[in-house]
């Protein structure tokens, strides 16, 4: 059981074998998951989100250069919802961080979307937590705003950036009204191409449109970036340092610790639960559920009542 020490001391290897055995064999490593608890918390979780293609892995490459220079260790989350229609991934070429590529500062990963319940935001939670305790501060989270589970997981971060990209049209990327409400920051990526300015314009009208609850709140801000070119990030960086200044001067950090607990309790709880009810439906004398359910043999209310007792017994 020397993970825990080896992944605390900052071994990328230990880190990563870590990692997968979460994945292969949790029941195997939850002691090492305990020790490193403890240690986990005080890391910075930036999350960035925004359609497909709109520029966020080559935004989070510029950043993670500026977190090098100041010679941080940095984590890297990527999500890649797999779509259950073609079977892969619905993006080609996510990871545009080869740069970073056997750089031991740098960690890098990708989770794919599983479609399990909670299961995504729990590897997420574990994931961020192994990068936390190798050292990893900041760790940044990428997702496609696509799905209601991926808004989640960015939820989850201290920081969010929502990136968006000019000549979309604001109905196109207004309907993402949750990815709106999130957004501690807003980019506009690919500022080279036509329409900048309005895109920048509507961000500010919808903004306006909502005055600030508190009259300390967090003023969203609205940036312009050419990631390619390496162009604005540096003001990318800076407001998130601001918002982390922001959430620890006004005590907004311990109420959003506390909610990230939570919500990541209740995922952890509601995968292990999803995983038993599966074991559970999986044992001979269920055997043919579900034809009863959908030949109304037997109705799902008596199957969760005859299954419920079950639940929570040791197998
Ligand atoms: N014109 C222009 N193109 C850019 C800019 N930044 C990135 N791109 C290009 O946009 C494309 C998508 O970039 P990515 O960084 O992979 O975008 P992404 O949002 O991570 O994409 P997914 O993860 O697939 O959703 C690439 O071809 C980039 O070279 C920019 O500032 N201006
Ligand atoms: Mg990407």
């Amino acid at each position: 059981m020397s993970l825990a020490p080896k992944v605390l001391a900052g071994d990328l290897r230990a880190a990563a074998r870590l990692m997968r055995l979460c994945d292969d064999d949790f029941a195997s490593v939850v002691e090492v998951m305990k020790a490193i608890y403890p240690h986990t918390g005080k890391s910075a979780i930036v999350g960035v989100t925004g359609n497909p293609g709109s520029g966020k892995s080559s935004l989070v490459d510029r950043m993670v250069q500026r977190y090098r220079a100041h010679s941080k260790k940095v984590g890297v989350v990527a999500i890649d919802p797999t779509s259950p229609f073609s079977g892969g991934a619905i993006m080609g070429d996510r990871v545009r961080m080869n740069r970073h590529f056997g750089d031991e500062g740098v960690f890098i990963r990708s989770l794919a979307t599983r479609g399990h319940l909670g299961g995504l935001s729990k590897s997420t939670a574990e994931v961020t937590r192994v990068m936390e305790a190798w050292g990893a501060d900041p760790v940044i989270v990428e997702t496609v705003g696509v799905g209601q589970d991926e808004v989640d997981i960015v939820k989850m971060a201290q920081t969010s950036i929502v990136v968006m990209v000019p000549g979309l049209g604001d109905e196109i990327q207004a309907i993402k009204a949750g990815l709106m409400e999130i957004a501690d920051i807003f980019v506009v990526n690919k500022a080279d191409l036509a329409g900048a300015d309005r895109a920048v314009a509507d961000i500010q009208y919808m903004l306006e449109m909502v005055p600030p609850a508190e009259p300390d709140a967090w003023k969203p801000r609205i940036l312009r970036t050419v990631a390619f070119r390496d162009e604005g990030v540096d003001e990318v960086v800076r407001a998130v340092d601001e918002h982390r200044d922001w959430l620890g001067r006004t005590g907004r950090m311990e109420a959003k610790q506390r909610e990230r607990s939570e919500v990541q309790f209740f995922d952890l709880a509601l995968s292990r639960l999803a995983d038993r009810l599966r074991a559970t439906l999986a044992k001979d004398e269920f055997a043919g559920w579900s034809e009863r359910l959908s030949q109304r043999k037997q109705d799902p209310y008596t199957l969760l009542e005859q299954i419920a007792d079950r639940l929570f017994k040791t197998p």
